[in-house]
């Protein structure tokens, strides 16, 4: 290239210069979307957050306590009126949900594990009306129960969604113990189900015409379901844990095999293959899968327009493993990429939802866990 040339370039490089140095401000002012912000802290693993008509909280300590956070942060005595909570290993008191009318019926769904006789347990899903004055659980049903029991402190599960026709969705574990049972439909271990508010089984659940199968089965071979939402599509959109790797993005679909254990990208913990491999014929591939795993936990679409375009229709998972939010760019229903928010809090992410307001709130998984709300 001639002197004459280069001189002639220079500009235009000098421009570049400024377009890359703009851009970087530009990226640097990006950087502070997202930053996080402390709404509460002082709460014992939290696990779920949901939001109350009047701008107050509901969060769920794993311990076994339901509370109320103040606008300012402040926390409720624990809400009386909650069921026996089977508290230890990874179960305890788990999702909380507000009933899309809740500002008409105060009403809440929530889910635990279960006591049952002998040590073993298994997760529920409960209704209860949430009193005016906000400081108990009243007219408790219990509207599902997970069998069998089994003796175990780990995959319960417990994610609850509530879909556009009134039906709940609940995501169930494989207990860790009883993988196989997650292939078999005459058990809940290793589904998700679907039963009505009344803890009725909806007519049009996929199998309850099938003979030996339980009919609130919507879907099958899931391994440990930690965080479910209804994707803007209307559909269940859920992720599990693998084993070692294989953490799995699925959209539930009825009467679907989600391959567990047959199928798997993750192998057994310290090495070792599961099942017969990948994939298999007649049942379903993730949408995106994780290896090595980040143990995901809480999952939300963002729908708002509060953190701009770019942002808007991403899906967020929280990573309990390596401590950061997920946020994953969905394009044509596929995962197209992945990128880390709140990677240097180093807290363990237990949940994620968005707010009434638009704002995006994460639980943290800690003795001393709080919940955020990352900055538009
Ligand atoms: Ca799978």
């Amino acid at each position: 290239m001639n002197q004459a040339l280069i001189r002639a370039r220079r500009p235009q490089r000098a421009g570049r210069w400024l377009a890359t140095a703009l851009l970087a401000g530009a990226c640097a002012w990006a950087h502070a979307q997202g930053a996080p912000e402390v709404v509460a802290s002082g709460l014992e693993n939290p696990w779920a957050v949901a939001f109350l008509p009047e701008g107050r909280f509901l969060v769920t300590e794993k311990p076994g306590r339901m509370r109320v956070i103040s606008v300012t942060g402040q926390r409720s005595e624990p809400l009386q009126g909650l069921p026996a909570v089977a508290a230890g290993g990874q179960g305890g008191l788990l999702d909380v949900v507000v009933d899309l009318q809740f500002a008409r019926n105060r009403t809440v769904y929530f889910c635990y594990s279960e006591p049952g006789e002998g040590g073993a347990n298994s997760t529920a899903l409960a209704s209860a009306v949430l009193s005016a004055d906000r400081t108990r659980l009243e007219s408790v049903k219990v509207l599902f129960s997970q069998k069998p029991k089994v003796a175990s402190r780990a995959h319960f599960g417990c994610r609850i969604v509530e879909a556009r026709d009134g039906t709940l969705f609940m995501t169930l574990g494989d207990r860790y113990s009883r993988r196989d049972d997650a292939q078999k439909l005459d058990s809940h271990i290793g589904k998700v189900v679907r039963v009505a508010k009344d803890g009725s089984v909806p007519a049009d659940n996929p199998f309850v015409n099938r003979g030996g199968a339980l009919p609130e089965i919507w879907s099958y071979g899931h391994r440990n379901g930690q965080g479910a939402t209804l994707g803007p599509d209307g559909r269940l959109w859920m992720h599990e844990h693998g084993a070692q790797g294989g953490d799995e993005i699925n959209i539930a679909e009825a009467g679907r095999n989600y391959g567990w254990p047959v199928i798997t990208h993750g192998e057994n913990y310290g090495g070792g293959r599961i099942g017969e491999g990948t994939a298999k014929a007649g049942m379903e591939q993730p949408l995106k899968y994780w290896v090595p795993s980040i143990a995901p936990s809480g999952m939300a679409f963002l729908t708002s327009d509060r953190y701009g375009p770019a942002w808007k229709g991403n899906l967020f998972v929280g990573s309990l493993k390596f401590g950061y939010l997920a946020r994953l760019e969905i394009r044509d229903g596929r995962v197209a990429a992945e990128h880390k928010l709140l990677e240097d809090g180093r807290a363990r992410i237990r949940d994620v939802r968005q707010g009434p307001d638009g704002l995006l709130y994460v639980l943290t998984d800690a003795q001393n866990g709080q919940l955020i709300r990352l900055k538009p």
